[in-house]
């Protein structure tokens, strides 16, 4: 028997490891590094090594199902697209667009996602498009957009070797962008400094040179503290801030109600700790931050990501190679999907639906008339599905009745759905509620684009064909807008529609996959200016305003919406693990990832538990306003007494039954990462 290796990128998370797919008899027996990799180097973490369990057809749904009398039946692909494409006609022509919503799979290829956005905008003439950035780092998009003009990583991962200072804030990457975390740590043993903003004490916090324990969600008031100090003692980068940024008084005067004393009682930070940080990171030549979901997901998301923004700006670290504000973007393709304009307010390339140039653009591209608004948010189509005013929903390679917040209510609302479609490889607990289920090809069997959280556009490759019964996204979306009888969507090749999304993004113009193949991928803007790509943003001037300049936006901090009280004594905060994925649906079929940690846990300090009558594994019910969830204790001494956390991966310990729906105003980001629980013990029987 041949083997052949396929090179392709890993389908797990944002960092976008190059990898070789091992292939025997059509089918991916194992993975290898690739050497030469500009980022991953030859290196892959655990879930990189074990991608091949996830993709394995023996696991994986391999023909259609359609809802009959309560349970998912067998059907073939021609009466599932015929019945499907005439509902979503009939709910079109007869309850309007409106009631009909697409979420795309933030997991699929570049390719995938152009035509999911197009198929709800051009097919079913809908504004409501969106994905799971929404619950991610939407505020980082929204909130950078407001400050800097590009809602990106400004900077790319090898730049943490340049840099002299790190900076990781409400991120744990050496869990959740494990190749990357490699890198930092490396970086700090070749001389960089480092310093953690986290509740939790993570490993990187460990063995930082400054650890901030910052009270959960504190992170405005930290950072105005900071620039309180920084402005104070003139460590400031004035000419930076001559030459580049607007609404530096304005910023100033703010942060003066902010002293050390003040920040102190807020945040829990020690003014002696607070000022060593302010001084090391304004005066460090080159200093990179970068940041996570400790800093997205609450109600003051957008919020907390201008606040980095001003304190980046402050400091002129931005615009130089080594430096940067950062958001660790989580998803192997959730670039992608925001680059797609899967998103209710932008169309590919971030050209707003708000500009009617814009609009008039892809109306004339696509041959159909655009709506004038934008479109609802994924959790505005679950209100709508709740109220009876969404009737039909397409979830492509998404899981949120485990991974939204309040899932109960969550549930609720898909069930109540006259039609809902998912496209899956697994059968998810969303796929569990579906009146349609359509197998899809996994990234192993198609090929296409994946954009990593470096803006960096690499080539996924076809190793192996998929189960005959098993078709890509953009092929299934394509076949229902032909049955709807909307041409269009009718390409041949993945290249087919990468060519088209290339010549409506001015940031994609001079990319092709002949070019991304030449040079291990190509990060945008790659437009004629920048055929080479953009490894640092920003270096002369900020896409924001005409004048080229960078904003600071003054905000206010605020606490969590829901905090601590008599009846619910306990934070709750929810993290991840290094060996299992999202919804787990990749990673709990992987016999080595599901020995390390098989069942969903709750992380608790030793004094809570004394306090509690708990000891080590202790089974405990937590119960939030909004639900209950069973599970065990894992003590640790990383927390701080007082705060709980539990990870979200586990479909028989749901988390987000607990978690709390309080809404970022900008953008919806529900606040995952806040709420407050009491906790019991559960006898054993
Ligand atoms: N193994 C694994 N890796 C993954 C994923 C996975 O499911 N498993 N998912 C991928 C995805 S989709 C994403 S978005 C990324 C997310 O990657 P991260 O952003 O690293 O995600 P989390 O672990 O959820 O949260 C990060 C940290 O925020 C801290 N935190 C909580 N509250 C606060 C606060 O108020 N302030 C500060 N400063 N910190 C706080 C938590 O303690 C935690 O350490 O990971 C990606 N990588
Ligand atoms: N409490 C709490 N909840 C959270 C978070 C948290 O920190 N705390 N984090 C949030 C974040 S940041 C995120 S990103 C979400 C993630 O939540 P989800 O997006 O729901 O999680 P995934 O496990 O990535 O689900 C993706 C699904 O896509 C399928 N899939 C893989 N490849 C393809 C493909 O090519 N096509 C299609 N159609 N499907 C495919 C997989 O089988 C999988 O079931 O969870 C959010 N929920
Ligand atoms: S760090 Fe991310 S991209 Fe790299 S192997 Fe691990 S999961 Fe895959
Ligand atoms: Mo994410």
């Amino acid at each position: 028997m041949t083997l052949t290796t396929t090179r392709s990128i890993c389908p797990f998370c944002g960092v976008g490891c190059g990898m070789g797919l091992r292939v025997e008899d059509n089918r991916v027996i194992s993975v290898e590094p690739v050497p030469g990799h500009p980022v991953s180097q030859g290196q892959l973490c655990a879930k990189g090594w074990n991608a091949a369990f996830g993709v394995d057809p023996a696991q994986r749904i391999t023909r259609p199902y359609k809802r009959e009398g309560g349970h998912l039946v067998p059907v073939s692909w021609d009466e599932a697209l015929s019945d499907i494409a005439s509902q979503l006609k009939d709910f079109r022509d007869n309850d309007g667009p409106d009631s009909l919503g697409v979420i795309s799979c933030a997991r699929a290829t570049n390719e995938d996602n152009y035509a999911a956005q197009k198929f709800a905008r051009a097919v079913l003439q809908t504004p409501n498009i969106d994905h799971c950035a929404r619950i991610c780092h939407s505020p980082s998009v929204a909130g950078l957009a407001q400050t800097l003009g590009s809602g990106a990583m400004t900077n790319s991962m090898a730049d943490v070797e340049q840099a002299d200072l790190i900076v990781v804030w409400g991120a744990d990457p050496t869990e959740n962008h494990a190749v990357f975390g490699g890198r930092i740590l490396r970086a700090k043993l070749n001389g960089a400094k480092l310093v953690v903003v986290d509740p939790r004490q993570t490993r990187l916090a460990k063995l930082a040179d400054l650890y901030l324990p910052l009270t959960l969600g504190s992170n405005i008031a930290l950072t105005n503290g900071l620039l309180h100090l920084i402005f104070r003692e003139g460590w400031e980068d004035k000419a930076f801030l001559a030459a580049r940024v607007d609404q530096v008084e304005a910023l100033k005067q703010h942060v003066a109600a902010w002293t050390p004393e003040r920040t102190a009682a807020v945040t829990g930070i020690h003014p002696a700790l607070l000022r060593q940080f302010a001084e090391l990171y304004a005066r460090s030549p080159a200093a990179f931050l970068c940041y996570g979901m400790g800093i997205t997901q609450f109600a003051c998301g957008t919020n907390n990501v201008i606040a980095l923004s001003n304190l980046v700006l402050a400091c002129g670290q931005i615009g130089k190679p080594g430096a940067g504000i950062n958001p660790l973007r989580g998803q192997n393709n959730v670039q992608g999907a925001c680059d797609m304009g899967c998103l209710p307010n932008v169309y590919p390339g971030y050209q707003p639906v708000a500009d009617a140039a814009v609009r008039e653009k892809f109306s004339r591209a696509w041959n159909a008339p655009q709506p004038d608004k934008p479109g609802m948010t994924s959790l505005a189509m679950m209100h709508g599905a709740r109220d009876g005013a969404m009737r039909a929903m397409i979830i492509a390679g998404e899981d949120p009745a485990l991974t939204d917040p309040d899932q109960t209510e969550v549930a609720r609302a898909l069930k109540k759905l006259d039609l809902l479609v998912v496209l899956e490889m697994h059968l998810t607990e969303t796929a569990k509620l579906a009146d349609y289920i359509l197998p899809v090809a996994a990234f192993a069997e198609k090929d296409g684009t994946f954009s990593n959280c470096e803006r960096r556009v690499q080539r996924v490759r076809k190793a192996v064909e998929p189960p005959a019964d098993c078709r890509t996204d953009w092929q299934i979306f394509g076949e229902l807008a032909r049955r709807i009888g909307v041409r269009g969507l009718d390409w041949n090749t993945s290249e087919a529609v990468f060519e088209e999304m290339c010549g409506l993004m001015p940031i994609f113009s001079a990319m092709s996959y002949a070019r991304i193949d030449e040079c291990h991928g190509l990060q945008w803007p790659c437009d004629a200016e920048h055929p080479d790509g953009s490894p640092v943003l920003h270096q002369t001037r900020f896409p924001l305003q005409a004048n080229g300049r960078a904003r600071m936006i003054c905000v206010e901090a605020a606490e969590p919406a829901e905090m601590p009280d008599a009846e619910y004594p306990l934070a709750f905060t929810t993290q991840r693990l290094h060996f299992h994925y999202g919804c787990g649906s990749m990673t709990r079929c992987a016999p080595v990832l599901e020995r390390e940690t098989p069942e969903g846990l709750l992380f608790m300090h030793p004094d809570d538990a004394i306090a509690l009558g708990l000891q080590q594994h202790s089974p405990v019910t937590i119960y939030s306003r909004r639900g209950e969830v069973d599970t065990c204790v894992e003590l640790t001494p990383d927390l701080p007494p007082g705060l709980v956390s539990m990870p979200y991966h586990f479909h028989e310990a749901p988390c987000n039954r607990l978690t709390n729906t309080a809404q970022d105003p900008v953008t919806k980001m529900p606040e995952l990462k806040a709420c407050a629980v009491r906790v019991e013990k559960r006898s054993e029987a």
